[in-house]
């Protein structure tokens, strides 16, 4: 088998700080190229300053390190980009289309594209989502995700690009901060948690979303990235689930360990998007094609959270 060398965009994000440490494990660390666009100062590996939204940077990349395949993370998440729609919309795409065309240009033989839960709108069961539910998004960040899932589907079959790709829940993890996001309300949580501080939660007390913690998400990745050609039969995108909950009921479990937090609700402008995203997710066609399955659920992910955070902190 050949050496694999991977680009990571967006390296410095919630997902790219955890993902890159697994690809550094997995491949080496001089293999796995992070990049974003300021420097880390606290990054082990290579790096490279990168605005993928810029052509010719990103193929100059490509050809210094002979890239294999490309995670490209990057992008504006759903609350961010409402404030800023069109530039959500042009960054978002951008990038993609920048990282597509590098990737058929110079021989890549394959790129990771996440989506999101994102992509479905208020006409879907919220139930149980299906894969094949009609996409209405109503945020620019979800019309980005569902016009990239079909970019990547137009590359894979029009020049055969192996892109594959995930519709993540919302992340949570003890590594990293969520940037911009109607989920981050539940990473959020677990730091004033720990911090003994009262949490003023965006959302109200009932809106269950579907959550996945990073662990599950990261594994999810790799699995789908490592699968056969032969098994991945959705070239869009997969819906994953992990485990969904709403602000009281994880409030309650942090509860359970924390007995005087104390929660309070004040919706904002995040609300109308949340209610407009699924309450719980289908995932049987990952299940079906390459034996997804989540192992965290509400209470082994506070416990974990809470217990990692409580080191980082004290
Ligand atoms: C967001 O809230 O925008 C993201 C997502 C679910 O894609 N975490």
């Amino acid at each position: 088998m050949s050496q694999e060398i991977i680009l990571i965009t967006g390296s410095s994000g919630q997902l790219g700080t955890v993902l890159t440490k697994k690809l550094q494990k997995k491949y080496g660390v001089d293999n796995v190229i992070a990049s974003d666009l300021r420097y880390d100062r606290d990054f082990n590996g290579q790096f490279e300053v990168l605005d993928v939204s810029n052509f010719e940077a990103i193929k100059a990349i490509v050809l210094k390190y002979k890239i294999t395949q490309i995670y490209h993370l990057a992008a504006i998440l759903s609350a961010n980009g409402e404030k800023a729609p069109l530039n959500t919309w042009d960054i978002n795409m951008k990038t993609f289309f920048n990282v597509l065309e590098v990737s058929r240009l110079y021989n890549i033989k394959k790129v990771f594209f996440p989506s999101s839960i994102a992509v479905f709108g208020n006409n879907v069961e919220r139930l149980n989502t299906p894969q094949s539910s009609n996409l209405t998004p109503t945020t620019v960040y979800g019309i980005s995700k569902a016009a990239g899932e079909n970019w990547g589907n137009y590359y894979y079959e029009k020049y055969g690009l192996d892109v594959r790709s995930l519709r993540y829940p919302g992340v949570i993890g003890y590594q990293s901060l969520p940037g911009g996001g109607t989920t981050d309300y539940a990473v959020d949580i677990f730091h004033k948690a720990v911090n003994n501080q009262k949490f003023e939660c965006f959302l109200n007390a009932s809106t269950m979303l579907p959550m996945i913690y990073m662990d599950d998400a990261i594994r999810a990745t790799l699995e789908l990235m490592e699968a056969p050609k032969e098994k991945i039969t959705v070239r869009t995108s997969y819906n994953i689930a992990g485990c969904s909950f709403n602000p009281k009921q994880l409030a309650t479990a942090i509860k359970e360990i924390h007995p005087n937090f104390e929660i309070t609700y004040k919706p904002d402008f995040r609300q109308d998007i949340a209610n407009s995203w699924p309450m719980s997710i289908d995932d049987s066609d990952a299940k079906k094609d390459w034996d997804w399955q989540p192992k965290f659920d509400l209470k082994l992910m506070t416990d974990v959270m809470l217990r990692n955070l409580e080191l980082k902190y004290n």
